[in-house]
């Protein structure tokens, strides 16, 4: 069983409703299980033109998937709640839902679809936030650092507000 982290955003419709269906669709697939939920926290849109502020929310679970079907179950369940691509242009568009892998244990992965951990994470507060709340001690596998360290040392980091209880 593989130990993972996936980000979850929305910041279109009903944004809180999205995050806790697509928590809940991980449940229910095969040989998966979440471990823990971060509370739910609304975060200034980072590196986008955009009013509409995100919900965010980090979930830890446990799977028998390899990356590969994981990242394949995660678009699904994108697609699933209403994602659109929106742009064209290779910037960030409004959305449904977004799930990022963040971690898949310690493992180091980079293919044409797939690169993990996530290469931006460590700028994001609104993915350190939710981690620190979880799993502050974890070990980025290139960095070497916490996400505790990670966090601290996050420059100009964009708002991050406690929203809700988890999901
Ligand atoms: N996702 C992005 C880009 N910017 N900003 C916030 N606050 N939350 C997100 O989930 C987010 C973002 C790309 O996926
Ligand atoms: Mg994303
Ligand atoms: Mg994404």
């Amino acid at each position: 069983m593989a130990t993972v982290f996936l980000s979850l955003g929305s910041n279109f419709g009903d944004r809180l409703s999205y995050l806790q269906q697509a928590a809940s669709m991980f449940s229910t697939l095969p040989g998966t299980s979440i471990v823990t939920s971060s509370s739910f926290y609304e975060t200034e849109p980072w590196c986008m033109k955009t009013e509409n502020w995100f919900v965010n929310a980090v979930i830890q679970i446990s799977t028998s998937l390899t990356p590969e079907e994981l990242l394949n179950e995660c678009q699904k369940i994108e697609q699933k709640l209403g994602r659109v691509r929106t742009t064209q242009d290779g910037k960030y568009g409004d959305r449904t839902i977004d799930i990022d892998i963040l971690f898949y244990d310690s493992d180091v992965i980079s293919t044409d679809n797939l690169i993990i951990p996530h290469r931006l994470l460590q700028r994001r507060a609104f993915v350190l936030v939710p981690m620190l709340e979880i799993a502050q001690d974890f070990v980025h596998p290139l960095f070497k650092k916490t996400i505790a360290q990670l966090y601290d040392e996050l420059e100009n980091p964009e708002q991050v507000f406690l929203y809700g209880t988890r999901v």
